[in-house]
């Protein structure tokens, strides 16, 4: 049995960064897009996963729990490969609190390897839930580019300027947002699950929910 998509889908993130691409991405899904700010969820729940889908589950159920809404939540972060992942899960903790620190911490890195620049991609795991016991659905995007410093460009938000995508020429702080959601890996997990509505809401599958809200 299908259920009938909810009425409301809510964003559940702290980033404002993220919270503002998301909203430009799903504009044109037919559901009233909430927030964190619509409730008080209480204190955010604490990342533990050792993976970015471990840790897109455990916020989506979390705050689908405390809230009682449909909820999206995604974990994401930079992959370089030169530093075997760094910093990975750990992007929004990395070294300190301003990116200028975190961007010095990398540049030093890569030179203790030699070099100035790596391979490296972004990646969104991204988690829909109903409940702390429902997921509902989850997909995975990716961009793949390079770090190169210095950083580049005042678009965007935190690893942006040091993230240049070679398609373009620029950083990901060099373009504009509509480019950059083009591309990124929130781009393709988000549009994806616009994607997943439209099956939801016509019925189409075989992505159509069958557990009853
Ligand atoms: P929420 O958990 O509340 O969503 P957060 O910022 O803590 O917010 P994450 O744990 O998923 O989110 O950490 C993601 C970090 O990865 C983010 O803070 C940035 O440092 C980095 N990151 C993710 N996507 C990025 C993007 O599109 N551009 C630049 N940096 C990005």
């Amino acid at each position: 049995m299908t259920v009938p998509l909810p009425a409301r889908l809510l964003i559940a993130t702290t980033n404002p960064g993220k919270l503002d691409e998301i909203r430009g991405i799903l504009g044109a899904v037919p559901v009233t897009l909430v927030t964190l700010a619509d409730h008080s969820p209480g204190p955010e729940p604490e990342e533990t996963g050792s993976t970015f889908a471990e840790n897109a589950r455990l916020k989506a159920r979390y705050y689908a729990g405390a809230t009682g809404e449909l909820t999206v939540a995604e974990d994401s972060g930079l992959e370089i490969d030169a530093l075997d992942g760094e910093p990975g899960v750990h992007s929004a903790r990395f070294n300190g609190e301003s990116y200028a620190e975190k961007f010095a911490t990398i540049q030093e890195m890569l030179a203790e390897r030699g070099t100035d620049s790596s391979t490296a991609r972004f990646v969104c795991a991204l988690t829909l839930a109903v409940r702390t016991d429902g997921i509902v659905w989850e997909t995975t995007g990716i961009v793949e580019g390079r770090v190169r410093l210095p950083p580049r460009g005042n678009g965007g938000f935190g690893y942006d300027p040091i993230f240049y995508y070679p398609a373009y020429g620029r950083t990901l702080a060099e373009v504009t947002a509509e480019e950059k959601a083009a591309v990124s890996h929130r781009g393709q997990a988000f549009r994806a699950l616009g994607a997943y509505f439209g099956k939801w809401l016509d019925g189409s599958g075989p992505g159509s929910p069958t557990w009853a809200l």
